[in-house]
């Protein structure tokens, strides 16, 4: 018998308080019935990891949101990357893999540390501020879109878009329906942004669109590509900046050894990740019957992974909750794993580690200075608003 268990996962009070339902679906086995939704859920570092590596049971295919393709019209046009499977997956993902190659975010290196320094001194001279719009959403808003290739107008309008999407993986609830009201003036300039001739003759846009002329993608398939950038580009990593922001000014010891070693930036930021989880949660749908644990789930079944509960799963990790940034924390799950593991990753660290390094290398201390208000989205976990003092070191 799989439990079930009266959860909802996307609603404002389990949000503002994952952790006692992240710990009741652990522990109450591999597996769990959410009849909230009608979906399965699996919240297990182990389940969670197995499901993440089995992209032949685990499909995206039919959607990595609640709606299931095979029964509902997707709402927009499918992702080539997020919501496929191979064979058609691995030509994706292969250019992707060589947009974002570790060759090609190492040229970007010093222009993101010069403008992560820059950002940094001036929040020093303003000594409070917030750190999600001041820190966590201007530092990307300054630098990703320019990595891409965009033009300089306009670029706050990723943050609504981004919002409406990551909404969009959960039920057509109050967060998704505001969200997509928000989004609604913005939706025509992303469309726009992803054609060729929006984006600059360098940037990780412009060589997507070169791959179109060499015959690896048509024309229509770079948009959609450029597309992902535009949409998972920007939300995940100010939602992980915040998170590390967050870290560090609710455990000053650890602020204070980062200090210390400065070189521990990347360190520090990929532990705030796994804390935090800034993506909670993805779905796949079942290709047949597949067991899990000792359960069966019948084809076509979809199931809910909870990265951030896996993240913490205390059969995994030691003092799961602490945040500590020398932990030996390998094979977390917060960029998932396996062929659709995060493909912007080297971007993120590479963000992270520039504005933990100036932070480290030019305050003191950073503390929080008002109350911190939570962001509400189906999928992801982060604050709209983090007052904060930054004193110069
Ligand atoms: C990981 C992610 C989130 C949202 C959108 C996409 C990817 C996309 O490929 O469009």
């Amino acid at each position: 018998m799989i439990p079930t268990l009266d959860i909802d996962p996307f609603c404002q009070a389990f949000f503002d308080d994952p952790f006692p339902a992240h710990a009741a679906m652990r522990e109450a086995g591999p597996v769990v019935f959410l009849p909230a939704y009608g979906v399965h859920a699996v919240a297990r570092y182990d389940d969670v990891r197995a499901m993440l590596l089995d992209w032949g049971a685990f499909s995206s295919a039919r959607g990595v949101g609640l709606s299931d393709f095979a029964k509902e019209k997707p709402w927009r046009l499918p992702s080539l990357l997020l919501e496929t499977d191979p064979p058609l997956h691995d030509r994706t993902r292969g250019l992707m893999d060589k947009v974002l190659s570790p060759a090609a975010v190492r040229a970007l290196r010093a222009s993101f540390t010069t403008a992560a320094e820059a950002l940094v001194d001036e929040l020093l001279a303003r000594e409070a501020f917030d750190a999600i719009a001041d820190l966590a959403e201007a530092y990307p808003l300054s630098v990703f879109p320019d990595a891409v290739g965009m033009p300089p107008e306009n670029r706050r309008f990723l943050l609504p878009y981004g919002n409406m999407v990551f909404n969009s993986f959960g039920p057509r609830n109050d967060f998704f329906q505001a969200a997509v009201a928000d989004a609604e003036p913005v939706l025509a300039w992303v469309v726009a942004q992803s054609k060729r001739s929006a984006l600059a003759p360098t940037g990780f846009g412009a060589v997507i669109h070169a791959a179109a002329d060499e015959g690896i993608v048509t024309e229509a398939e770079a948009e959609v590509l450029v597309r992902s950038l535009l949409t998972a580009g920007v939300d995940t990593t100010v939602n992980g900046l915040g998170a590390a922001l967050y870290c560090l000014a609710r455990f000053p010891g650890e602020f204070q050894r980062l200090r210390a070693d400065p070189s521990l930036a990347r360190a520090a930021f990929e532990e705030a990740v796994r804390l935090e989880s800034p993506v909670q949660t993805f779905f796949r749908t079942t290709t047949r019957d597949v067991a899990i644990g000792d359960e069966t789930l019948p084809e076509g079944s979809k199931v809910l992974m909870f990265l951030g509960a896996a993240n913490r799963d205390p059969r995994r990790w030691d003092r799961p909750d602490d945040y500590d940034i020398t932990r030996k924390n390998a094979g977390h799950v917060g960029f998932g794993s396996g062929i659709h593991g995060c493909v912007g990753a080297v971007l993120a660290r590479l963000e992270g580690e520039a504005v933990l390094t100036a932070l480290a290398r030019r305050a003191a201390a950073i503390e929080v200075d008002g109350e911190p208000k939570r962001r509400y989205n189906n999928t992801l976990r982060g604050l709209s608003s983090l007052p904060v003092r930054l004193r110069a070191a």
